[in-house]
């Protein structure tokens, strides 16, 4: 997934259909001198309906159309005939899309099941013929009900990317580089700061074809949910992975202290963050020689409070035994 098409918040407008007018039809034949009322009924306006899609990523196809209306219903009609109900219109969005009201800004629903279906707006009901209406004080009544109207708003769809694990890091410390050798993603490398401006996704393989879900998101600084750089509008998608994998490029000054600034982003902008699996990746090991490796290995292994291993994207190195223990985080 390449940083254009990744759409992760979307305004749109969506109505769903009125409904149909009831018939004040009133029965005609010849030789049968009253024959009386006999309209049917309107049919319901359509519904406009979001429903969960697995196989969707982004929000990307509503970049391009976010006007959506159901049809409205069909008037009834003679011998007591019911209009056809309109067309519902379904919005198909992946799994972990918050819908809310734009004018509100209030939550209303979120989607997480393939196959969910939440009605966004109702359709209008029909109304009902004047048949319906026929008693023994009024053997012809001349009127029916007109349909409802349909409901019109708008909202906001806003992704929560729901991959197993998220990448936690600071700039340039090689979150896309990894990404691109695990995965067949091409998120865009480069040696400065904030060259990821939006998240990417990769599926990981995993032996025996079995495949997990990996984000790049962009780095994070100190400062960070505070607002500070772009991590902070970027942390919520890493809220819903079950396991943090962060990276800390071996040539950092203190590694320990970056893993600590990061950690704290992290909890400040939500403590929950913490309840989640961690592990440490030190990349670009191989700028290491085995003494400096070992060195800083004793260091770490008296000073890192969770797990951790050396990686290195570029001479693919390490990478093997990091999706084996990521698997093995995301199976408890
Ligand atoms: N030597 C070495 N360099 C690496 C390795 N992985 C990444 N780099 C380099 O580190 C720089 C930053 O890599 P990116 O993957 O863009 O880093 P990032 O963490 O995604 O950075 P932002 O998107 O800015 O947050 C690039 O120049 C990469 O070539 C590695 O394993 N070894
Ligand atoms: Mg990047």
């Amino acid at each position: 997934m390449t940083e254009g098409n990744f759409v992760d918040y979307v305004k749109l407008y969506v109505a769903s259909g009125n409904g149909g007018k009831g018939s004040a039809h009133l029965h005609r034949e010849k030789y049968i001198e009253k024959g009386g009322p006999d309209g049917g009924d309107g049919g319901r306006g359509g519904h406009v309906i979001i429903r969960g899609n697995e196989n969707l990523w982004t929000l990307y196809t509503y970049k391009f159309k976010r006007h959506f209306k159901a049809g409205h219903g069909e008037h009834g009609s003679k011998q007591r005939s019911t209009g056809a109900d309109g067309e519902d219109v379904y919005m198909d969005v992946p799994l972990g899309t918050v819908v809310r009201d734009k004018e509100t800004n209030d939550i209303l629903f979120e989607i997480t099941d393939h196959g969910e279906e939440k009605i966004i707006a109702e359709g209008g009901m029909g109304g009902r013929g004047n048949w319906h209406f026929k008693s023994s004080t009024n053997q012809t009544p001349r009127y029916a009900q007109p349909g409802i109207p349909g409901q019109e708003c708008e909202i906001i769809l806003e992704l929560k990317v729901l991959a197993d694990v998220g990448l936690v890091g600071f700039p340039n410390a090689g979150k896309s580089t990894l990404l691109s050798v695990i995965t067949s993603a091409k998120p865009k490398i480069a040696d400065y700061e904030f060259t990821t401006l939006k998240p990417n996704l990769g599926i990981v393989e995993y032996r025996d074809h079995q495949t997990f879900v990996m984000a790049d998101i962009p780095g994070i600084i100190e400062g960070a949910a505070e607002g500070r750089g772009l991590g902070h509008y970027f942390l919520r998608h890493i809220e819903r992975n079950s396991v943090l994998l962060f990276l800390v490029p071996a040539d950092a000054d203190d590694i320990k202290k970056q893993y600590d600034i990061l950690l704290d982003e992290l909890k400040r902008y939500n403590p929950e963050m913490l309840d989640k699996e961690r592990l440490i990746a030190i990349s670009k090991s191989d700028m290491l020689d085995e003494e400096l490796k070992a060195e800083l290995k004793e260091e770490l292994d008296n000073n890192l409070p969770i797990d951790y291993l050396f990686i290195s994207s570029v001479a693919q190195k390490g990478l093997q035994e990091l999706k084996d223990k990521l698997w093995a985080m995301l199976q408890l």
